[in-house]
């Protein structure tokens, strides 16, 4: 990190001195507050939430008690016997608030980075700018300051940060009004200083602090440990150093620091204590994984861990169904205890799930109970090569995650959405070659490297297309008519996927991908994952030697298996199809948006 002046006056440049303008927001008693929203009449009593024996946290009516966060429940009904207890170990609730809020910070259309479940970072620097440029000076702070200035800052800094305060007024009345919940804010211009300072006035409140007095304002912590980036073992090794508090730190010149840290890690210690952090707001998308996890004494017998597991599973299909993307990978996660050497320590392992397990109601991935049977038998699987059952064993933990997703799965009209229902049920077809749409095998198939292909389209948001789910019916439907048919793979159209012009584009962006991605050599997701027993042998898969010379082979190693054996059969036989056979200048001869159009190259 470069260090950058918390003065705004001795600088040429001055313009850039204090450029950005950050809000920090912090849910007042978070799980307290979703549990008073649920229930209004909860806000009069004192209330703590608690799991297992611990008061995680307590609404402020609670807190006049002396009830502290973290405390034991036993010493806190000590303190205040009237103490309403709810349990708060099944965290969906706040999940769905957390994701609430987040959302509707995202109105202002500033980069939001989440923090936790009760935390918000917002980049309002072009908002701010925005205003000041239609609003000119007059300009008033919203809610308090930590200390006045003694003269204004030459780079406008302060008339920024007074909008900010403002835009931090209204997403917080934006919060309370819509979602029922009070907050802090803290505002400052960078993310350390907006954090730190959010506390200052709670609950539902906010504080502004200039940059010139970032530094003073540093000081006052105790602990260097109150620096969000500092963790315990830095911690540890500055008070090794006899560095304790942020003002030790501030005293002590980064030559000293780099004798004991990195240069780099000199540098950013000392910029932190005097108020000084460069890191960008980072947008936060969807999560990479979704997992729960629980913990307990010990298991030792199987078939309380299924019941675990079975648990697991049943919550972690809610998280999916929130999310919206399709799973296509599983990892089970254990912690044994090792009795003898009296440690623990963890171990995972995952497998490929087959999206066509899912199935997408109204955008939402739901799972049958034969679809849920049959990933309990993957997880059982899982689990009988993480623990050699001839053997006792004793587990603390049991975890379950899902670790891929095919993003755009969901989105309605997509290229790949289309595809992709259209190759579940060539599945289901290919493997049973009936119409019976329970497969009757957990099919890993369709996780080959084709559904990383769909993960790679991602960020590829495509408008609603209405007529897509009664074509896909309507293939299905067709398919079904006869099994001879149905049974010949020649026979399955690609031409029949007809692309609306936005799908066009996006057909033409996976061609490029995969041509860019041609460029740099990457790890077959195959790899990736450790559990190589539960896949389909992949070697055949991305086989292209019979591919036309027009053929793009990258874009034909990207499909589905099905869809690739469906193409060389067509090749192999062109009397079946009305697709072009070896020249490019047939393809323009074929029927107009026809798939196979797109494997060839320019
Ligand atoms: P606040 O911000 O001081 O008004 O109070 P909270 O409750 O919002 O506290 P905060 O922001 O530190 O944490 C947000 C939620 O996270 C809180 O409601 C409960 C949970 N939480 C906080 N600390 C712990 C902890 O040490 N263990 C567990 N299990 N949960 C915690
Ligand atoms: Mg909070």
């Amino acid at each position: 990190m470069e260090s950058s002046s918390s003065s705004c006056y001795n600088h040429s440049s001055v313009s850039s001195d204090h450029p950005k303008s950050i809000i920090h927001i912090d849910v007042d008693c978070f799980y307290a507050q979703v549990e008073m929203v649920r229930k209004p009449e909860l806000r009069s009593l004192p209330l703590g939430i608690q799991q297992k024996n611990i008061v995680v946290t307590s609404n402020y009516e609670a807190r006049k008690y002396g009830i502290k966060k973290c405390m034991l429940v036993t010493d806190a009904l000590k303190v205040c016997p009237s103490l309403k207890l709810l349990n708060g170990e099944d965290l969906h609730n706040y999940r769905t608030a957390s994701n609430n809020i987040f959302a509707a910070l995202l109105h202002w259309k500033c980069p939001v980075e989440k923090l936790g479940m009760d935390e918000n970072f917002i980049d309002v620097t072009n908002l701010v700018e925005e205003r000041v440029k239609n609003g000119g000076d007059g300009f008033s702070l919203v809610g308090h300051v930590y200390s006045e200035p003694m003269s204004e800052c030459i780079c406008g800094c302060h008339t920024r940060l007074k909008v900010a305060s403002q835009i931090a007024s209204e997403m917080r009345k934006k919060l309370f009004d819509e979602l029922g919940f009070t907050t802090c804010a803290g505002i400052a211009h960078n993310k350390l200083l907006a954090k730190l300072i959010c506390p200052l006035h709670k609950p539902n409140d906010q504080t502004t602090i200039y940059p010139e007095h970032g530094a003073s304002f540093m000081s006052t912590l105790q602990s260097v440990r109150a620096i969000p980036s500092i963790g315990s073992k830095t911690t540890e090794a500055l008070i090794s150093q006899k560095i304790v508090t942020v003002s030790d730190l501030q005293q002590v010149s980064v030559d000293v620091l780099k004798k004991h840290f990195s240069s780099d890690m000199a540098v950013r210690l000392k910029n932190l204590s005097l108020g000084e952090d460069n890191t960008p707001v980072k947008q936060t998308g969807k999560p990479q994984s979704i997992g729960l996890e629980d913990s307990f004494k010990t298991v030792s017998v199987k078939s309380e861990v299924e019941e675990r597991f079975a648990t697991l599973l049943q919550r972690l299909l809610v998280l999916v169904r929130e999310d919206g993307r399709i799973p296509v990978s599983l990892r089970v996660t254990l912690r044994k205890k090792d009795v003898k050497r009296l440690c623990s320590h963890r171990e995972s392992r995952q497998c490929q799930v087959s999206p066509s397990i899912f199935t997408i109601n109204n955008g939402t991935p739901t799972v049958t109970e034969v679809g849920q049977q049959k990933l309990m038998t993957s997880i059982m699987r899982l689990f009988n090569k993480l623990i050699d059952l001839s053997k006792p064993f004793h587990l603390t933990l049991v975890g379950l995650a899902f670790t891929k997703f095919q993003e755009r799965m969901t989105g309605r009209g997509s290229i790949v959405n289309y595809l992709m229902n259209d190759i579940s049920v060539q599945s289901v077809l290919n493997i049973t070659n009936d119409c019976d749409t329970s497969a009757s095998s957990m099919d890993y198939s369709a996780a080959s490297p084709s559904s990383s292909t769909t993960t790679d389209l991602s960020d590829a948001e495509v408008e609603p297309s209405p007529k897509k789910p009664k074509k896909v019916n309507w293939i299905a439907k067709k398919r079904c008519l006869s099994k001879g048919e149905v049974a010949s793979p020649s026979k399955l159209r690609v031409s029949e996927l007809r692309l609306n012009s936005r799908e066009l584009e996006k057909v033409s962006e996976l061609r490029l991908n995969s041509r860019d991605r041609s460029l740099t050599p990457r790890a077959s997701p195959a790899k990736e994952i450790s559990d190589t027993d539960t896949m389909k042998d992949v070697s055949d898969a991305g086989n292209c030697d019979d591919c036309p010379s027009y053929v793009d082979k990258e874009v034909f190693n990207a499909l589905p298996d099905e869809m690739q054996q469906e193409l060389k059969a067509m090749w192999k036989n062109p009397s079946n199809s009305e697709l072009p056979r070896s020249s490019p200048r047939n393809m323009n001869k074929a029927k107009p948006n026809t798939i196979l159009k797109y494997f060839v190259h320019k």
